[in-house]
């Protein structure tokens, strides 16, 4: 028996952020999350179940990968399996059109791609909202990146293992720009899931944290629907310097801002003085993702590269969601 099945995914930015679980067995955020899906930042996976394999291969980037990715791969694909009513090993080899230092979260887009691609070699018919439920319990992110344009993931009430993201306006709803200034190219020394809980359980600022993110969705989620950046730009940045502070007041602090972060936070800042709705957010890194319109994209992105310390930049736009190509 060999069964195949090729997806693509788009790696997502989160306008208003996801930081901290309500059911850290089943995965569910306590707060909920808005994100924008980004073309052109694809992860394209290939699943192959085949009855010669003895054991699970999970092929990253070209490279043969053990250790905690593969076993994170092992824990869909055996939950696949069980849906399936299938016991066979399968090869997953998986691969980035974008750096993995760009700053972008690859697990988002990672475990969307692997979700869809091992479901579809399974056999199963397709069904976002469970592709979106599955690669939550994966890594919450992942389950914003099975939809297009902007989506929203609810806060997980404890015990709901169904929980998915949802779509709030598709793609082509609004002409955005995401300009990524990169901070440096080093590996994150805390990872976001270690760092929600050791923010969870040693941050004054968790529960404030908490209780401030829902005004923020609501402004954010009203704000792309009227397409008004000003109303998205400043929820966002509240966001991320809400979970920011967080962060940063935990025992130890986790300060992902950088010397570079703060310098293109000033860029962003003088840009806005100039006249251009330029808005920032950061996630568990010291990389500032600019959201602006598309007519000044190319403006936003030569004062960023500008920018002292900032090593170069990216440019995203509203992107669809999951795509099965074989
Ligand atoms: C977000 N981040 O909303 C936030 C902002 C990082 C900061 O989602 O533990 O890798 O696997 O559910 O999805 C990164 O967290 O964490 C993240 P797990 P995930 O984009």
């Amino acid at each position: 028996m060999s069964q195949q099945a090729t997806a693509i995914a788009r790696a997502n930015i989160a306008l208003a952020k996801y930081w901290g679980k309500s059911d850290v067995k089943l995965n569910l955020p306590a707060v909920a999350s808005i994100s924008l899906t980004l073309e052109p930042m694809r992860t394209q996976t290939t699943v192959t179940f085949d009855a010669k394999l003895p054991d699970d291969e999970l092929v990253l980037n070209g490279k043969h990968t053990d250790g905690k990715p593969r076993m994170r791969a092992i824990k869909v694909l055996d939950q696949v399996r069980a849906l399936a009513g299938i016991g066979v090993k399968a090869r997953v080899e998986s691969a980035n059109n974008f750096p993995t230092a760009s700053g972008l979260a690859s697990s988002a887009s990672g475990f969307a791609a692997l979700v869809a691609a091992s479901w579809s070699a399974a056999g199963l018919a397709r069904d976002d909202d469970r592709w979106s439920a599955l690669s939550r319990q994966a890594s919450a992110s992942a389950a914003r990146s099975i939809y297009g344009g902007f989506v929203e993931l609810p806060r997980g009430v404890p015990g709901d293992a169904a929980l998915s993201a949802r779509t709030v306006a598709a793609a082509d709803h609004w002409d955005v720009r995401i300009v990524v200034a990169v901070a440096n190219e080093g590996a994150k020394d805390v990872g976001s899931t270690e760092g929600m809980t050791l923010s969870e359980q040693t941050s004054p600022y968790y529960r404030a944290w908490v209780d401030c993110s829902d005004a923020l969705v609501e402004e954010v989620r009203a704000g792309i629907l009227a397409r008004d950046l000003v109303k998205v730009g400043e929820a966002m940045e509240q966001s991320t310097l809400a979970m920011h502070a967080c962060m940063m007041a935990s025992r130890p602090g986790l300060i992902y801002l950088q010397p570079a972060t703060l310098a293109a936070l000033a860029t962003v800042k003088q840009l806005r003085k100039e006249g251009v709705d330029v808005y920032a957010t950061m996630d568990a890194g010291p990389h500032v993702k600019a959201l602006c319109h598309a007519r000044d994209a190319e403006r936003v992105a030569a004062a960023l590269q500008a920018t002292p310390m900032v090593l170069r930049t990216l440019t995203a736009f509203p992107g669809p969601g999951l795509e099965i190509v074989s």
